[in-house]
């Protein structure tokens, strides 16, 4: 212990002098131990140190407290084979917007890694996130403790703080190696006395603009035939999940309709891979969705200019206008695509998605895209019915106007993605933290063993989530 205090002091990590800490209190004493990156030995020894610290503890996971402790997380990962997750501090505005990056599951146990904890507020924060992503978060390990409260307000938060050493040890050593004056340890340590309890600053969490209004009220200022219906059936059938049926014939498409649409307020198709399309499959989709009471989406994400998508919405082999409530359609060419398939659709009733975000990681549908998808569905807002969103809660300008609905892909029961690209979020975690107010899955459910029972289970996690919302 006493040769890593004064390798630390050797390369420069104690400080000595006025600092403002984080807790806003001003320290004699500084530690910064950003430093270490740079010897990778010490790095070592510390990570060796810290894992022994929780030799008996159990955990399944590490995470460090960024930026400092990630390094010492990584070192502790790598040395020992224990996977890592990482916080994110600045969460995306794109994307998924994880806060959590990495591979795991739910009810795995997290041990947070941290180099310093003066009131604990730091672990707090990356403890949050973790526990919202389905962690468990009951021990925290530290290179140094500067018993100013730190260890008392994790307890507090349910979690147990393992430290290495106590500052007020590490002036004791500096002081016997004669690295710094009586005078100064008497400062330092006059100054852990007198305070010994720095509260965690209670910092309200920002409020998200997630709408609370119930799909009721939003039925009635719909504007749109099918977006009324589309709140209405929710209602009446306590579901906001809608079906991917990403099946590979039009046969088991049929089949998996019926069997899972008493759950469903909506059934999604991509009805160009069904090799067994047949010019009745829309009437006999929409035999089954009326049976069930479920709208039908196909999900086509026209991209073309305006000409050309009116006669690709109405024409074709798959003659899409006849038989689906609601298509989806990017905005890549410009507001001219909504009042082409408007002029087709708009006569019929139908409903218009806009992409204003996507699932899929590094996709573009970000920032300015998303405003202006906002912008284009304010105008059309008798056809446009709302989007296809991620994260609806961090737009910028607020809440859109409630008349409009937010449904999102990427849904799973545990985060996380595919090979392909492809990012997943809890229906919770989408409806809840980001204000969406449909859940769309696909291989969630689809792949499953008894699809109907698990869309039963994802049914009554969206709907308890937009419960939680709205009260
Ligand atoms: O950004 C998007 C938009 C859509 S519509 N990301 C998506 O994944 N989708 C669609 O949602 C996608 O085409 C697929 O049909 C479904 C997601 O399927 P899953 O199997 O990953 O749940």
């Amino acid at each position: 212990m006493e040769s890593l205090v004064l390798q630390l002091h050797e390369i420069e990590a104690v400080k000595f002098g006025n600092f403002k800490l984080k807790s806003g209190i001003f320290s004699p004493i500084y530690i910064d131990l950003r430093l270490i990156v740079s010897y990778p030995s010490l790095l070592q020894q510390i990570s060796s140190l810290l894992l022994s610290a929780v030799s008996s503890t159990t955990f399944d996971l590490v995470c460090g407290v960024p930026y400092t402790a990630l390094p010492i997380a990584t070192c502790v990962s790598i040395s020992n084979n224990i996977p890592m997750v990482m916080r994110r501090k600045e969460i995306k505005d794109y994307g998924t917007s994880k806060a959590i990056e990495g591979a795991f599951k739910e009810n795995q146990i997290c041990l947070i890694v941290e180099d310093l904890v003066t009131s604990g507020a730091s672990v707090l924060e990356t403890a949050a996130p973790l526990k919202a992503v389905g962690l468990k978060v009951t021990d925290a390990v530290v290179l140094i403790d500067r018993e100013q409260g730190g260890r008392e307000n994790l307890a507090e938060n349910g979690i147990r703080l393992h430290s290495i050493i106590k500052l007020k040890e590490m002036i004791e050593i500096l002081r016997k190696n004669g690295k710094v004056s009586e005078e100064m340890e008497k400062q330092v340590k006059t100054f852990l006395e007198e305070n010994r309890a720095v509260s965690v600053p209670a910092v309200a969490p920002p409020e998200k603009a997630r709408v609370k209004l119930s799909y009721s009220e939003r039925a009635k200022m719909s504007k749109n035939p099918t977006g009324k219906k589309l709140f209405e059936v929710m209602v009446a059938k306590e579901s906001n999940l809608c079906l991917a049926a990403d099946v590979s014939t039009a046969a088991e498409l049929l089949a998996l309709a019926d069997k899972v649409g008493p759950e469903i307020c909506l059934l999604k198709t991509h009805v160009d891979i069904l090799p067994d399309f047949t010019p009745e499959f829309g009437s006999k989709l929409r035999s089954v969705a009326d049976k069930h009471n479920f709208l039908i989406f196909e999900d086509r994400k026209f991209a073309d200019i305006g000409n050309t998508v009116t006669m690709q919405y109405e024409g074709g082999v798959f003659r899409i206008l006849d038989w689906a409530d609601i298509v989806n359609a990017h905005i890549i060419s410009g507001p001219g695509i909504v009042d082409g398939l408007k002029l087709k659709g708009l006569p019929r009733g139908r409903g218009l998605l806009l992409l204003a975000e996507m699932s899929s990681s590094g996709n573009l549908a970000k920032g300015d895209y998303t405003a202006a998808a906002v912008k284009i569905a304010e105008i059309h807002s008798d056809f446009v019915i709302g989007f296809i969103s991620v994260n609806p809660a961090s737009w910028q300008g607020g809440p859109v106007n409630p008349a409009l609905i937010h449904a999102t892909p990427g849904v799973q029961m545990v985060a996380g993605g595919d090979t392909l690209g492809q990012q997943y979020n809890t229906p919770y975690s989408v409806v809840y933290d980001r204000g969406s107010d449909i859940i769309i899955v696909g291989r969630g459910i689809i792949k499953a063993e008894n699809p109907a029972e698990v869309a039963r289970d994802y049914r009554l996690q969206g709907w308890d989530a937009y419960m939680a919302r709205c009260t």
